[in-house]
């Protein structure tokens, strides 16, 4: 498939075009057709929230989301709330219970805030489901269509890391905003004035922690299952244990669109940050959503004053010698960078800025990430060491180290 090809109808709908998405995300050329397993790109992040009515409101406020769609009690889904938002090409669905009994209070009882489903966009459902069958991976849900007035959607659901899942969706049929099931809602959220249109433009990545010795094990999955291959940045034994208490591979799909880092705790000395995650998320899940923008600083700025907060980074990352060397010129000045806490890191294909979040839930587990890319297709490996000491000093003050 070509580049130009590679640009779905809803992308296209949001305004964007290839070549922004390209340099946004790090897109490459691939021949789907001997791919046993397609994917296309990212559906939906779905999540169980505690008060999805609240987190729904976050996204549009903190995170500039427009509210699209919406199921609930109103609609006759008497089981849980679910808000759909969007920023570009990224599609966030928010679900809550409403019964008491609803499973989703279990899992939220279990998981607090978090991610449950990573939908990818595939498209052809049955053939993604025959590959995970013929690879014996464990189907949730066999594929099935959803029909309404606005046509029909194909999905099926197969199992990962944890209680998370890929529901895989063809929508190529369906003209609604979301599912048959959900209604269309508009936010009624005013931005403040002069707030950039759009915060986010995609997703760039979503990491899984997994359990100490599990990684290999999940790479695995993606490659023989799924076809996603591995990608260059990893960390491994040797830089594990002086710092960052964790291990870390990416797999990507074809055209890289879906980028998946999976870590592991590493055996240190102390509490590795991963530990800490499996500890309060009872288990395995998404750790880390990064979000692609095309201008972290307006994109910071906006979230700043919305009352988002963001890891703190040292004054001595920004005077080190070293680092300023290797990152050369940038297309602002470092204190720019410095007053907002950015981090940069540069490789032999460019260079990207990134910035994390604190965790945005109650408890020490889903964090976001910023990132602006500038050729560079990494993860920020160079930022790692400064990264997982401000981490660290986080997880100090909980007193969970
Ligand atoms: O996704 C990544 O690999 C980077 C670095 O706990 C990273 O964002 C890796 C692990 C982690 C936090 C950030
Ligand atoms: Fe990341």
């Amino acid at each position: 498939m070509s580049l130009d090809q590679a640009l779905n109808d809803e992308e296209r709908m949001a305004g964007l075009d290839l070549r922004q998405l390209e340099q946004l995300v790090g897109l490459v050329e691939y021949d789907p057709s001997a791919d046993p397993f397609p994917v296309a790109g990212w559906d939906a992040l779905v999540w169980v929230v505690g008060n999805a009515v609240q987190t729904a409101h976050f996204f549009q406020s903190a995170f500039g989301m427009e509210l699209v769609a919406y199921s609930g009690p109103e609609t006759g889904n008497r089981d849980h709330h679910a808000y759909v938002l969007r920023s570009g090409a990224a599609r966030f669905v928010v679900q809550g219970a409403y019964d008491p009994d609803s499973p989703l209070a279990d899992h939220h009882r279990a998981h607090g805030d978090g991610i449950v489903d990573i939908a990818l966009a595939v498209p052809d459902v049955d053939r993604c489901v025959a590959q995970a069958h013929a690879q014996g991976a464990t189907v949730l849900d066999e594929p099935h269509d959803l029909t309404d007035e606005h046509g029909t959607v194909r999905m099926a659901s197969i199992a990962a890391y944890g209680d998370t899942r890929h529901t895989l969706v063809d929508r190529s049929r369906y003209t609604g905003r979301y599912l048959p099931g959900y209604v269309a809602k508009a936010s009624s959220y005013v931005p403040r004035p002069g707030r950039p249109k759009r915060l986010f433009q995609a997703v760039d990545h979503v990491v899984g922690n997994v359990e100490l010795g599990a990684m290999d094990r999940w790479v695995e999955f993606y490659n023989r299952v799924m076809g996603f291959t591995n990608m260059a940045e990893f960390i491994g034994d040797d830089i594990a244990t002086d710092y960052s208490a964790l291990m870390s591979k990416v797999v990507a799909n074809g055209n890289h669109r879906v980028k998946f880092p999976l870590n592991e705790p590493a055996i240190a000395t102390k509490k590795s940050q991963i530990d800490e995650y499996l500890e309060f998320y009872r288990g395995p899940g998404a750790q880390h959503v990064a979000l692609a923008t095309n201008d972290i600083l307006a994109t910071v700025d906006a979230m700043t004053a919305e009352g988002l907060e963001f890891l703190a980074t040292p004054a001595s990352y920004y005077e080190d010698p070293e680092l300023r060397a290797r990152i050369g010129t940038v297309r602002v000045p470092i204190e720019e960078l410095q007053r907002r806490g950015i981090l940069v890191d540069r490789d032999e294909d460019g260079y990207l800025l990134q910035i994390f979040t604190r965790p945005t839930g109650d408890r020490p587990t889903v964090f976001f990430e910023l990132i602006e890319r500038h050729g560079s297709l990494g993860f920020g490996k160079g930022n790692f060491k400064a990264l997982f000491e401000a981490i660290e000093r986080e997880q100090e003050r909980r007193g969970n180290f």
